[in-house]
């Protein structure tokens, strides 16, 4: 029975996606076991960053007293003041005699200190049910809260030869109308959409969040030189920001102020080895509250995330084409077999006519 009403508070959560970082997504169901059959009497989930949490909505929700009920939550209850009270308060004064949870909270304001403060007010705490889906559900909130940097999915549209681009820069389009609404929708599940300046030059995209729900992710973009042209579409409304190195700093402060006044946030960081770090990138991503990412191109980008180690996720989509001598999706040097980055929980769907390819790095 745990984990049927644990399933149920994970598919809550997930109506989080995307509304609630840098917090995470949290579902809670409040089941009644005092009856002939045990019920679900209510549900509630986090659904917005600095809004109510899940405990509350449900026990908010459930029309009469929850006296003596067994709540699941998907995370542990929280036991601090933060934009709302404590859920264990809410939890222990609604009289709710158990309380089953998915798994540990990872920030350090809770980390364990919900079940304890539960276990002090006489509430029986179940831990750990269905832990695995539940730290799949919220892995960019713990990379962040526990490695002070978001979880980065690599997302590429290619042929089946492996080309992101033809050699005289045509990429549009490679994959058909489905693959691109799922990338869209992809957007609206990140915090970050991050792109290369060749993109920006080359494709000019807007990174906007099309046909779909939700709030639209910052768009980022890595431009050493300061190189990007003041009318290019990404510049256009929304969250901006460029990150751009010390030395163009330095001899563009004209460009930067420009940038400023249209209210894009012109970030400057160190390079190393003629490139600015994805490591320090994530850094600063995680202290604007990032917890997912999409670094969506150019090769060189997704190149140096994948070889710095600062790659998590791929979702590489494959049009059944072939484009020749083009321009690859990744660039770096493999010197063995044994040394191929190789990709994890590997899986393969059917989007349109084309093939989206998932794993984990
Ligand atoms: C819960 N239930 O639904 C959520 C929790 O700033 P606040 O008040 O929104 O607090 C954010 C922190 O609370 C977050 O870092 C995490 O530890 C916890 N989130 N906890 O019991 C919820 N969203
Ligand atoms: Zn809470």
């Amino acid at each position: 029975m745990h984990e049927y009403y644990m399933r149920m508070a994970l598919s809550f959560a997930r109506r989080g996606t995307g509304l609630v970082s840098p917090n995470p997504r949290v579902g809670c169901v409040i089941a009644d076991y005092g009856l002939p059959e045990a019920r679900a009497v209510s549900r509630g989930f986090h659904g917005r960053y600095g809004g109510p949490h899940a405990e509350t909505e449900a026990i908010r929700n459930a029309r009469g007293s929850v006296r003596g009920m067994t709540a699941y939550v998907t995370l542990e209850p929280c036991c601090h003041t933060g934009h709302t009270p404590p859920c264990c308060d809410a939890l222990i004064s609604a009289g709710i005699a158990r309380v089953v949870t998915g798994m540990t909270d990872p920030d350090p304001r809770v980390s364990g200190g919900g079940t304890a403060m539960l276990e002090a007010a006489g509430v029986k705490v179940v831990s750990g049910v269905l832990r695995e889906e539940c730290e799949r559900l919220n892995r960019g909130f713990i990379k962040r809260v526990t490695e002070g940097r978001p979880w980065v999915t690599i997302k590429a549209a290619a042929s089946m030869d492996g080309d992101i681009a033809l050699e005289n820069g045509e990429s549009r389009w490679i994959t058909g109308p489905e693959a691109r609404g799922k990338a869209h929708s992809m957007r609206a599940e990140n915090d970050v959409v991050l792109v290369g300046i060749g993109t920006v030059t080359r494709d000019d995209p807007e990174l906007s969040v099309r046909d779909s729900e939700g709030r639209s992710p910052i768009k980022a973009v890595v431009d050493k030189d300061l190189e990007i042209p003041l009318g290019a579409a990404v510049l256009r409304g929304g969250e901006r920001v460029v990150f751009t190195s010390s030395g163009a700093c330095f001899a563009r402060g004209e460009k930067i102020s420009e940038l400023s006044k249209m209210g894009v946030r012109v970030i400057t960081l160190r390079t190393r080895e003629g490139h600015i770090p994805p490591g320090e990138i994530l850094g600063e991503l995680a202290v604007m509250g990032a917890n997912y990412v999409l670094v969506e191109g150019g090769a060189g980008l997704i190149s140096s995330f994948i070889a710095s180690g600062c790659a998590d996720e791929a979702a590489f989509f494959t049009a059944p084409k072939l484009m020749g001598n083009g321009v690859r999706v990744t660039k770096f040097q493999i010197s063995s077999m044994d040394s191929a980055v190789k990709i994890k929980n590997f899986r393969v769907k059917a989007v349109g006519a084309d093939f989206l390819m998932r794993g984990d790095f």
